[in-house]
């Protein structure tokens, strides 16, 4: 067997079995191998973007490396905006970088690129397989890596000499140590604090998002009187009805100060102390107030459930009651299509288990709050603030979960940037309603423009517009295989919203916001 055959197999063996792909020369042997060995699913994006964001939304809803096929520095690059958002929500990733033959590199050819020097910023391992002996061993290794709590990247580089010359067969993935416990130091520490009666928030992120921590998490507050609030980008949050809500601290820098001015201790539960998105004149970064001390409890590396149990038997909380969301579902709107009307229809209709997949920028902050009391779903936010993740996590998430309707809300601007995405949707059949927010411009920057002081003019406008000409997503959805329809007031929202929501398969609505 080659290289490229013997990595098939040391994937599959691996439970490695969905691979985003967009290839190229150099990954022929690796695609030939993906043929010989049956077991591979290869789902083709035609952007590599989609490639890497539809790996990212696989990896949150599974918390198992899908692999990803790209084609040597430039494939790679254009990849990275995805990657990038995977690293920040700790998505476990294989990308596996085709590259030329060893010997051809020393000539310059077009592709030749500093391939290992474009995957570091996004990577927390690279490696450049230097024989094809090597390339199942360091596959089984990518694995693991990638497997590492909190979740990693792992970059597997493999020349194409790699891949096509004799191999010794796969490999097995070394076996991966447990997210590591918390010490008993830092679990006296919170206790101390949750115990002073002081003003304390009880800040999570990570995997505190998930069920069964929230409800640990929310007995701990309840008997110690501290506030719960999560961070800002969750990668995956688990809520809805019997579920513990959490509010999110808020985007705008003067918000979330008025949040945590109230505070003396701030505990941190697989987060870190909430950092603005951007620096503003005269604004600080730090989102606490210098009075505020910060305790950690667990890291997003470490096992966040042991630690809010110990955390919760410490202070006599195991037994104490959560508070679990009532359910509940909003009146249907009527009239004016506005971000209220789209998420009165969101609360009205949303599905139980329904995966939401949420790049709706600043319409979504409004519309997030109507659905607290659906029945049990995920939330899926970004974490990396790099626009284009929507359409690509939802059509990962929708093959990660087959039987799970996925809604992939989107603003105009970010679904632009990997529109490609509903190519693959309509493809493999996949069950994503989408939703474009169409206010037909970069909202956020016009109030970022007011936030820094400055006033808009003519080159403001050109830049923040999307107009001249209007983008046309029901076309553009046909174009793709996806069916769209406008929809221009509640009513003609609400409807679509109710199909698309019924039929199995990809379904687009573009909500043209008054
Ligand atoms: C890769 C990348 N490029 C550019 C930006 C800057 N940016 C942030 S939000 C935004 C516009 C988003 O527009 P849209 O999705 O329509 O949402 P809206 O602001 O209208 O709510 C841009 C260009 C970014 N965050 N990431």
């Amino acid at each position: 067997m080659n290289g490229a055959e013997s990595l098939v197999r040391t994937l599959l063996a691996g439970g490695v079995d969905v691979c985003f792909t967009n290839p190229g020369t150099s990954e022929m042997h690796f695609c030939a191998a993906l043929d010989k060995v049956e077991g591979m699913r290869c789902v083709l994006g035609l952007f590599e973007g989609v490639v890497t964001g539809a790996a990212d939304g696989y990896g949150r809803m599974l918390d198992k490396p899908a692999a990803t096929l790209l084609h040597t520095g430039p494939g790679l690059g254009n990849g990275l905006a995805n990657l990038h958002n995977a690293k920040k929500a700790h998505t476990p990733i294989i990308n596996i970088i085709g590259e030329h033959a060893t010997y051809h590199i020393q000539h310059d050819a077009p592709l030749t690129a500093d391939i290992e020097g474009i995957a570091w910023p996004v990577s927390d391992w690279v490696k450049t397989s230097p024989t094809a002996a090597d390339v199942a061993p360091d596959g089984a290794q990518a694995i693991a890596e990638a497997c590492k709590a909190p979740g990693q990247i792992a970059t597997l580089i493999l020349p194409a000499d790699t891949a096509w010359n004799e191999a010794k067969g796969s490999a097995q993935v070394p076996k991966v140590a447990a997210p590591a416990k918390v010490n008993a130091d830092a679990i006296a520490d919170c206790a101390e604090v949750l115990r002073s009666g002081e003003p304390t928030l009880l800040m999570i992120g990570g995997k505190a998002l998930r069920t069964e921590a929230l409800e640990v998490v929310s007995r701990i507050a309840n008997q110690t009187g501290a506030t719960l609030m999560t961070e800002f980008g969750t990668a995956r949050t688990q809520r809805g009805a019997g579920r513990v809500t959490v509010p999110r601290i808020p985007y705008i820098v003067d918000e979330a100060l008025r949040v945590t001015e109230a505070y003396q201790h701030i505990v941190l539960v697989g987060t870190k102390v909430p950092i603005a998105f951007f620096a503003y004149p005269d604004k600080p970064s730090v989102l606490i107030p210098d009075s505020c001390e910060p305790h950690t409890l667990a890291t997003t590396a470490e096992d966040i459930l042991h630690a809010l149990e110990w955390l919760a038997d410490e202070l006599g909380a195991s037994q104490t009651a959560p508070t679990l969301q009532t359910p509940g579902r909003p009146e249907l709107r009527s009239g004016t299509l506005d971000p209220d009307a789209i998420g009165a229809a969101l609360g009205c209709f949303l599905p139980e288990n329904v995966i939401v997949s949420d790049e709706s920028l600043t319409a979504g902050r409004r519309v997030a709050p109507f659905t607290v009391g659906c029945p049990p779903h995920d939330w899926l936010y970004g974490t990396g603030g790099s626009i284009g993740r929507g359409l690509p996590e939802a059509t990962g998430a929708a093959v990660a979960c087959p039987d799970r309707k996925v809604l992939s809300l989107s603003g105009d601007g970010s679904a632009m940037y990997t529109v490609q995405a509903l190519w693959t949707q309509a493809r493999e059949n996949l069950d994503v309603t989408t939703v474009i927010f169409a206010n037909r411009s970069y909202a956020i920057l016009h109030d970022e423009l007011r936030n820094v002081g400055a006033q808009p003019g003519a080159n403001t406008q050109a830049m923040f517009n999307l107009d001249r000409p209007h983008l046309d997503w029901v076309a553009m959805a046909k174009g793709m295989g996806v069916e769209g329809i406008r929809a221009e007031t509640a009513e003609q929202f609400n409807k679509a919203l109710e199909t698309g929501l019924s039929i199995k398969g990809p379904y687009l609505i573009e909500a043209v916001l008054s």
